[in-house]
C-alpha cells in the first residue's frame, strides 16, 4: 500500500533502512502482558513504552492490531468504551505497546470518566519508561473538545507526543488535506507535540509502515544472537 501523497505540513517520511528496521521489529512476537485497572497492577517498566490515547472508538486497538499484523491482539470494540483498563503488549521484548482506555464517549458513567482521569493521568504523568504518546484523532472529525484537556495534560507532563490521524480510508484527498492542515495548526500551539503527523488506516494499511519505522527508532536495541 502506498503512503498517502505528501501533504503540507509535512508528514513523517522514513528512509528505507528505518522502514526495514520497523518492519523487522513489528514482525517479532507480540503478547498481551497485563490489563491494569489500578496503579499497583501496572507491570514493571522495563521496556520503552508507546501509549495509544484517543477518544473512544477512534481506532486505538485497531491500530495496534494493524501495526503488529494481528487481527485479534487488542480487542476491537463495537461498543464504545469497552477498553476500560490499560492494556500492555510486549513486542519482542523491545517495545511495550500500551492501549489506554478511550475517553469522551457520550454514555460514559461519571465514575468511568473519573477512572480515566485517575489511573490514566497518573500513568501519563509518572511512567519513567514512557517514550511517546500517540494521540489518535479520527480523520473524519479532527480535534474535538474532549481532546483538549488531554493535550493539556500531556503538555504539563512533558511527555513527547504525536498526533496520528486514523481511518483516512474514510475521507477523500481534499478533505484529508484540509483536516491535516487544521490538526497540525492546533498541534503547533502545544509545545510538547511532535511536529509531524502520521496518517493511517488500519483498514487498508496506509501509513502503517511509516509508523512502524518511527516507533522502531524508539525501541530497545535488538539483542545480538
Ligand atoms: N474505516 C475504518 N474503520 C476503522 C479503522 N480503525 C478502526 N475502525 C473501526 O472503528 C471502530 C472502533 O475501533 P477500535 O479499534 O475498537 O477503537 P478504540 O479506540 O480501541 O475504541 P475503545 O477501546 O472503545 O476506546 C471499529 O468498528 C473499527 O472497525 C480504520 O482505519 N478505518
Ligand atoms: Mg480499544
Amino acid at each position: 500500500m502506498m503512503a498517502p501523497a505528501a501533504v503540507h505540513p509535512p508528514t513523517e517520511a522514513p528512509d528505507a533502512e528505518a522502514e526495514e528496521a520497523g518492519r523487522r521489529l513489528f514482525a517479532q512476537p507480540c503478547s498481551f502482558l497485563a490489563g491494569a485497572t489500578s496503579d499497583d497492577a501496572l507491570p514493571a517498566d522495563r521496556l520503552p513504552e508507546i501509549a495509544f490515547a484517543g477518544r473512544s472508538n477512534v481506532g486505538k486497538s485497531s491500530l495496534i492490531n494493524a501495526l503488529t499484523g494481528r487481527t485479534t491482539l487488542a480487542r476491537v470494540s463495537r461498543t464504545p468504551g469497552r477498553t476500560q483498563q490499560i492494556n500492555f503488549f510486549d513486542l519482542g521484548h523491545r517495545l511495550m505497546l500500551v492501549d489506554l482506555p478511550g475517553y469522551g464517549f457520550a454514555q460514559a458513567a461519571k465514575k468511568d470518566v473519573a477512572a480515566w482521569t485517575g489511573l490514566t493521568r497518573r500513568y501519563l504523568r509518572g511512567r519513567a519508561s514512557l517514550r511517546r504518546v500517540l494521540v489518535l484523532i479520527d480523520a473524519r472529525h479532527g480535534f474535538k473538545m474532549v481532546d483538549r484537556p488531554v493535550l493539556e495534560l500531556l503538555d504539563e507532563s512533558a511527555v513527547s507526543y504525536q498526533i496520528v490521524l486514523t481511518k483516512i480510508d474514510e475521507v477523500g484527498p481534499a478533505e484529508l488535506a484540509r483536516r491535516v492542515e487544521a490538526v497540525a495548526k492546533e498541534a503547533r500551539r502545544h509545545g510538547a507535540a511532535h511536529p509531524a503527523l502520521h496518517l493511517t488506516s488500519a483498514r487498508d494499511g496506509s501509513g502503517i509502515a511509516a509508523l512502524r519505522a518511527a516507533l522502531g527508532a524508539l525501541a530497545a536495541p535488538a539483542r545480538p544472537r
